[in-house]
């Protein structure tokens, strides 16, 4: 009969791609960092729809597969934030997402593009992703019409922090949040490796782009909005001066300083409920 036919229908079958603008969204919300929810109360109250290592998948529709990148060390506070408010922005937004937490193991110098490299390739030997989002622990977005997936072009997310007076600190600024799709990443052979310590690195990967013919995408200043959980300068995160210098030459070291040229290691690989938590050797200098 008729009815059975229609519902034993593959589910596949019915299910479009996920709408240009998602119907659940709510536009600015309120952000503030002064609750005092443990890890286990934001667990409590934003996994339920999670599956293990913090992975998402709508059902209702084809979504984009993101993974989200996050460089980390020795910053559980925050994560604790970001985890409470990104997972339900994540989760209106329709993304069939995973949070990856690249923590840099041992105390030598940090090195922020290096991680999200690593973290670049860690996501792809667990699914395949078309879409990554690197994004520092701190910066948690304010308004969720702010998306969080990939465009035509190379995005940059964090384009108005309350730290900068919600602007631009200036024009080619691309710290913070960005997207690639994993065309783009691979166009740019990713981002380097070698900057050590604070400073430099945002700018080099601005360069890349440029460099390689594609413009940055933004959204606008209202819907751009971030705050920033305040901290001080980190241990072993110093600004270091051969950063810039080390800009000029961008042009001339892209093609062998990126994705190509990428070496760490795994230490370990945990899943948490809200997020996948892998630490890697870095070879980083004292
Ligand atoms: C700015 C940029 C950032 C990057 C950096 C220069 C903003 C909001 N962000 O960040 O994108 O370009 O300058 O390198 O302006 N981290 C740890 N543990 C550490 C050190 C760093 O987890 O010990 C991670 C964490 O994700 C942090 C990110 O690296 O958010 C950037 O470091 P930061 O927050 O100390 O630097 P900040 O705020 O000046
Ligand atoms: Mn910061």
């Amino acid at each position: 009969d008729v009815a059975s036919m229609t519902s034993d229908a593959p589910a596949y079958a019915t299910i479009g791609p996920c709408p240009d603008i998602p119907p659940k969204l709510v536009g600015p919300l309120r952000v503030e960092f002064d609750y005092h929810r443990s890890l286990d109360k934001v667990r409590e109250e934003v996994a339920e729809p999670l599956q293990n290592g913090g992975r998402f998948k709508p059902t209702e529709c084809v979504a984009q597969k993101v993974a989200v990148i996050i460089p980390f060390r020795n910053r559980h506070e925050h994560l604790k934030h970001w985890l409470y408010y990104l997972h339900p922005i994540l989760l209106r937004q329709q993304v069939d997402y995973g949070i990856y937490v690249i923590n840099q193991f041992g105390e030598g110098v940090f090195n922020r593009a290096k991680l999200m490299n690593a973290g670049y390739f860690e996501a792809l030997k667990e699914y395949d992703y078309d879409c990554f989002v690197f994004s520092d622990v701190d910066l948690v977005p304010t308004d969720d019409r702010n998306l969080y997936r990939c465009f035509s072009n190379p995005r940059h997310l964090a384009v108005a922090m309350d730290k900068f007076g919600y602007r631009l600190p200036y024009n080619t600024y691309f710290g913070g949040v960005s997207s690639f799709s994993r065309e783009q990443f691979l166009r740019i052979n990713g981002f380097p490796n070698t900057y050590w310590g604070w400073g430099g690195e945002d700018d080099d990967i601005y360069k890349r782009v440029t460099f390689r013919g594609m413009s940055v995408s933004r959204p606008d200043l209202v819907i751009g909005r971030y705050k920033m959980v305040r901290h001080k300068r980190d241990l072993h995160n110093e600004p270091n001066p051969k950063n810039p210098d080390k800009l000029h030459m961008t042009h001339w070291t892209m093609d062998k300083d990126g994705i190509n040229s990428l070496k760490y290691t795994v230490k370990e690989i945990v899943k948490e409920k809200m997020f996948t938590f892998i630490t890697v050797d870095i070879q980083a200098p004292a």
